[in-house]
């Protein structure tokens, strides 16, 4: 056992601008090219051009739809005989039932606000220009000169006050005339009124999008009067000199201002996931009047107020965690290293400062080239902090499969929660990330689905408990979808979400939340599955019907099929909510007589197995697989995100994971944004820096828009969020009751530090280290309690008081203590 020694504190290095800031040297060409901003709800993608601005505009509660019953009364009819064939072996005509009389509808979209357009009239040749994203302040701006005169734009959406800022000012106070207007590709009517100096767009959203992918849908946006969500945007407009006037194409001018200020309000009528658009109560149920007031306030607020409450809340989240890597001093002896799969090019100083200067286009185009960039690598990481932070806040909706962004009328996969992976992916960072808080609205929303998916889980399944199913929308729907039982037969959804309402405990220690939030959730999730699990062909519990989320194994026929009994992830999905309800049972003293009933359903149900081959399977038998590198790897899912395998606790588990994992992958697996950040996830648990590192290397490199975006393609953001998840997790694991430091630290990250990631049992914790050792670290306990620290082998923490309570290698750490250690070895 090595010994940790009291030494200084961490000393951060307060110059981060490169690794802090997205920019370029022209407007984006395309919305994939334009930046992200946003409050949680109202989300924007600023263009940036010289002579024309464009934001393109989100809500995040605009959505097509309204509250119906999407429950399929006709399932439960055929469940029985489902499982009679599934276990007399006909997998086929089993899926062909679940599809033919099992499924529900399709879920609503998620829709665009519209656009806000600035012209600016008269402008000469543009010259000089830049635009950036600052990370640290959440401000969008561009620059550029024109004819002498030097313009400058600074775009915001303000948590704080709930608007979205756009200051337009000319560095020598010379006048100059804008236009502005707003429209939208919903139905919408835009007003501009002059005496008070505001546009006013009042919209409504389609009663359903339907799914068009073949365009053979004649009605696929439909409108039907009463049943859409109402919507309005406000712009209101500050200047400073000049004249404002209406024109007659319903936009506002502005005439010789010497600066501009617009604020946009938005709102809709959406009142909650079961209230009927139009039929809420108060003001709040008017979107006009909605933006009016939210309007009132922030316009009494001058714009250097707006902007500094701006920075100073986002910064209290921002500013939490901290990410250097080394700048190349190392980087030969890293290109050296780097694994054998990926040659690095061997880059000095001088080259990786000139690359840092480079625009953040350029520099991700040098990085697919083969550069080494490591301060891209950190951008990338505290880009996906930024956009969490810009995409779910306490009170709004969770982060969906575009985060808030999204421009599409009929968006791919109706831009919905996906919880066969994407919707959990998106909150991978946040606890880690100390971003606890923008965890909340998918806690929300996975309680709502819990009080809607009871309906679910009695009518389809004759269950007690809650369900739900791969997609989830607005009005929280929890049938099955319709389509292919390969991912809507999966009523796991759930139980996978759950895991999220445990991990928020696990990390905060918040037993009121547990108590009164998070228990009751879990033990409906975990009700449901006792009454799920049946005995399957040899006696012990199984679940079925079950699928691997959207992969086919080949019948003996040779058909590929999706429908079969106790497929991996299941078993470690139920596995592991049982786990957690036992734990939360016990910490709550509660429950004593159901905790037995969880035991023992434990011992009879089936287990994961490891095939003839070494590999884990992923389905009760050895099929042979129709899609050998598929992209979901969801019999890994005890590996990660769950906890259930792990290199020293089950090696010969780890061992097959691996295999399970490198056959995959040598078939074509990680292909997409999302699937390639899971393996970053994946590979960090396994402890292969290295390897993690290469999948870094190619999420940057192969999924990554210039706008850092990640691409599925299209769009997606999960793979943001799984790539920063995946970064944090090579350098800090807690999954295993103690706190690993650097686990998977890959010798292309041979020096660095990082400041704030969490670990569970509300530890803070610092990092630092030099030529690919730990060299210090330090702890700060929010809560007091035992703590146990481990790199590569156990640590002992030497507190600076002597008489530190200790039993074994725990240390007692006292709460608003930060231990200060060194490794000593
Ligand atoms: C799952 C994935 C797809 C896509 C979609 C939104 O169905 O299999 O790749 O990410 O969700």
């Amino acid at each position: 056992m090595k010994t940790m020694r009291a030494v200084t504190v961490l000393t951060v290095n307060s110059d981060r601008e490169t690794s802090w800031k997205l920019w370029y040297k022209q407007p984006a060409s395309c919305w994939e090219e334009a930046l992200p901003v946003g409050n949680g709800r109202i989300g924007g993608m600023v263009h940036g051009g010289g002579q024309s601005e464009l934001i393109c505009l989100n809500e995040d509660t605009l959505w097509s739809g309204y509250p119906r019953d999407p429950q399929n009364y006709e399932a439960l009819r055929h469940l029985q005989p489902v499982r009679e064939l599934i276990f007399s072996g006909k997998y086929k005509e089993a899926e062909a039932l679940v599809e033919k009389g099992m499924l529900g509808p399709r879920s609503e979209a998620y829709l665009p606000l519209g656009n806000l357009r600035i012209d600016q009239l008269g402008l000469e040749e543009v010259t000089d220009y830049e635009r950036e994203l600052n990370l640290n302040t959440g401000i969008a701006s561009v620059r550029f000169r024109s004819g002498g005169i030097t313009m400058t734009r600074e775009v915001y959406v303000s948590a704080v006050d709930q608007v979205l800022v756009v200051h337009i000012d000319c560095e020598d106070h010379s006048p100059f005339t804008v236009t502005v207007a707003l429209d939208s590709p919903l139905k919408h009517v835009a007003e501009a009124v002059e005496k008070a100096g505001y546009l006013m767009m009042r919209g409504s959203c389609p009663s359903h999008i339907a799914d068009n992918h073949r365009g053979d849908h004649p009605q696929s946006v439909l409108y039907e009067e009463g049943r859409g969500l109402n919507f309005a945007a406000q712009v209101s407009v500050r200047h400073e000199a000049g004249r404002l006037m209406a024109t007659d194409d319903h936009k506002l001018r502005i005439e010789d201002a010497r600066s501009i200020t617009l604020l946009l309000a938005a709102a809709t009528d959406f009142q909650g996931y079961d209230v009927v658009p139009g039929q809420g109560q108060g003001a709040d149920s008017i979107p006009e009047e909605c933006c009016k007031s939210v309007m009132q306030s922030a316009f009494m607020r001058r714009d250097a107020e707006l902007r500094s409450r701006h920075i100073k809340e986002h910064r209290g989240l921002f500013r939490r965690v901290e990410l250097e890597l080394d700048k190349g001093q190392e980087s030969k002896l890293r290109a050296e290293e780097a694994s054998d799969k990926q040659s690095v090019p061997v880059m000095d100083k001088g080259m990786m400062a000139l690359a840092a200067a480079k625009p953040t286009d350029e520099r991700l185009i040098a990085y697919q080239a083969g550069a080494c960039d490591p301060e891209l690598e950190a951008l990338y990481f505290h880009y996906g902090r930024y956009l969490l932070i810009a995409c779910s806040r306490p009170g709004t909706q969770p982060a969906n499969l575009q985060g808030i962004w999204n421009p599409h009328m009929q968006p791919p996969w109706n831009s919905n929660y996906t919880t066969n992976i994407n919707t959990e992916m998106n909150y991978w960072p946040a606890e880690v990330c100390n971003l606890s808080e923008c965890h909340e609205p998918l806690i929300n929303m996975v309680q709502e689905i819990s009080e809607a998916g009871a309906r679910t889980a009695r009518i389809h399944y004759d269950c007690n408990g809650w369900t739900a199913h791969h997609n989830v929308d607005l009005w929280r729907v929890t049938t099955p979808s319709d389509g292919s039982a390969s991912w809507a037969c999966w009523p796991m959804g759930g139980v996978w979400l759950s895991r999220h309402l445990w991990e928020h405990y696990a990390y905060t220690l918040d037993k009121v939340y547990l108590e009164d939030t998070a228990y009751p959730v879990l033990k409906g999730a975990a009700e449901f599955c006792i009454d799920w699990l049946v005995p399957g062909p040899d006696s012990l519990l199984v679940t079925a019907p079950s699928t691997s989320p959207e992969n086919m194994f080949l019948t003996e026929r040779g058909e590929p099929c999706s429908v079969s009994y106790a497929s991996t992830m299941d078993l470690f999905l139920i596995r592991e909510l049982f786990g957690h309800c036992i734990e939360a049972a016990q910490l709550l003293k509660a429950d004593e007589a159901w905790v037995e009933l969880l035991e023992d359903t434990l011992e009879r149900m089936a287990s994961p197995r490891i095939g003839a081959d070494g590999r884990l399977m992923e389905w009760i038998d050895s099929y042979a697989e129709s899609e050998l590198g598929h992209r979901h790897v969801s019999h890994l899912y005890g590996l990660y995100p769950g906890s259930a395998i792990t290199p020293d606790g089950t090696p010969e588990w780890a061992e097959a994971a691996r295999r399970s994992l490198d056959y995959r992958i040598s078939h074509g697996g990680g292909h997409t944004g999302w699937s390639c950040a899971w393996l970053i996830n994946l590979y960090a648990r396994l402890r292969d820096g290295n390897e993690a590192y290469h999948y870094v290397r190619t999420l940057l490199s192969r999924s990554t828009y210039p706008n850092l975006f990640d691409a599925h393609p299209p769009f997606q953001i999960d793979g943001n969020f799984g790539g920063t998840a995946g970064m944090a997790e090579m350098l800090l694991q807690s999954h295993r009751g103690r706190i690993d430091l650097l686990p998977a630290l890959p010798s292309a990250w041979s020096s660095g530090h990082v400041t704030g990631l969490k670990a569970r049992g509300n530890f803070t914790v610092d990092i630092a280290w030099e030529n690919g050792k730990l060299s210090t670290a330090s702890i700060l306990a929010a809560e007091a309690g035992w703590c146990k620290v481990s790199y590569a082998e156990l640590l002992d923490i030497s507190s600076q008081d002597e008489e530190a309570k200790r039993d074994g290698d725990r240390v007692w750490l006292e709460a608003g203590t930060r231990y200060l250690v060194k490794c000593g070895g």
